[in-house]
């Protein structure tokens, strides 16, 4: 039997904020860009009381929360305490999955001691030397410890044996299974289906003839079983967002607008899920009506609208004229291990 943790910072970007400046401590506090335009990074749990969310636009949250503190984002810091707290993980197993800044799965099954008792552990360490908050699931799969890291947050763990799986699955709405989101959600609601229990009594021939081969993994899903491994070092080596149009586009300005929005949808993307990666080029692609690829790619650290609006252009010209089908826009990253060096070498 697999012994597999998943550790979750609470309010990470948030608790940085109030360790470091005490005068946040005690009041309502979300961490955004400084503009009413922008959106919550996270917001602590005072400002949870009222409503506030991550991905909430400010005005709305100042709606639900008037006196909410508002602080910018620090990006450098939280990467400072998520390699900290890496470097803490790395005490125990060399088998971690990071999925963002603040939140990785272990995998503990070769050590002696409990799962349980080296969550503890883990998160006492992080303490120590963080002065932050973790929260852990414990359990014999990767899905059902994530759920279970959210059971007693914050500053808790809950373990799941694997004889309780079954148990403790049943009872859960669809949408906290991994991969199900809104979409899946409600086609599986418009057929009564609302928890795991309900999902359990379609056969896999009904599920694979709704959903295809995701379909299969619900059938495992819905009973707790996931076997999916630990993988450590699943460094991906780009983000790119892409749109096919419904109908081609004839002329260079049309492709503008589109192109402002996947940036949008790109960078918080980026911000959420890769905060910890350094950006070392844009990409702009297009295909073009009779399906000829191109790409046009330069060094930068920074999603600049302008740089995007040049490598389009530049990729524009050389369809002569050819209609676009698909757009992209993405980026590359910098190699992890020489940003390493990087930070090293100062
Ligand atoms: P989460 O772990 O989802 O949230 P959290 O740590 O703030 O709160 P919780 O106690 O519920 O775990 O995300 C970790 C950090 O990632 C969060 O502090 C801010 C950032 N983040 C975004 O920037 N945008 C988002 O939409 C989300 C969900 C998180
Ligand atoms: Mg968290």
């Amino acid at each position: 039997m697999r012994k597999i943790i998943h550790i979750d910072m609470d309010c990470f970007y948030a608790a940085i904020e109030e360790r470091d400046d005490p005068s946040l401590r005690g009041m309502p506090l979300a961490v955004a860009g400084s503009t009413r335009r922008g959106v919550l990074t996270t917001a602590n749990y005072e400002a949870r009381k009222f409503g506030c969310r991550s991905a909430m636009p400010v005005f709305k949250a100042l709606e639900l929360c008037p006196h909410l503190k508002l602080v910018p984002v620090r990006f450098d810091a939280y990467r400072a305490e998520s390699a900290r707290i890496r470097s803490i993980f790395g005490r125990f197993t060399e088998v971690i999955e990071p999925l963002s800044l603040d939140e990785a799965y272990l995998d503990v099954s070769h050590l002696r001691s409990s799962a349980s008792a080296i969550a503890r552990e883990i998160r006492a360490q992080i303490r120590e030397e963080t002065r932050l908050t973790a929260s852990a699931g414990v359990s014999s799969n990767k899905l059902i410890a994530k759920i279970a890291s959210d059971w007693n947050k914050p500053d808790g763990q809950f373990e799941v044996p694997p004889e309780e799986i079954p148990a403790f699955i049943a009872a859960l709405p669809v949408g906290r299974l991994w991969g199900v989101g809104g979409k899946t959600r409600e086609r599986l609601a418009a057929i009564g289906v609302q928890t795991c229990a309900d999902l359990q009594k379609l056969d896999r021939i009904e599920l694979a003839r709704r959903f295809g081969r995701w379909g299969l993994e619900l059938w495992h899903l819905c009973r707790g079983m996931d076997e999916r491994p630990v993988t450590p070092d699943r460094t991906r080596k780009s983000l790119s967002s892409e749109t096919t149009f419904s109908e081609n586009i004839v002329v260079l300005p049309a492709l503008i607008p589109p192109m402002r929005a996947m940036i949008e949808g790109l960078k918080e993307d980026l911000v959420s899920k890769h905060a910890d990666r350094v950006i070392r080029s844009l990409v702009v692609k297009l295909k073009f009506a009779d399906f000829e690829r191109t790409t046009a790619e330069r060094a930068g650290h920074a999603l600049d609208h302008e740089v995007f609006a040049e490598l389009l252009a530049e990729a524009w010209k050389r369809g002569n004229n050819r209609a676009v089908r698909l757009l992209g826009v993405g980026v590359r990253f910098e190699d992890p291990k020489s940003e390493a060096q990087l930070d090293f070498f100062g």
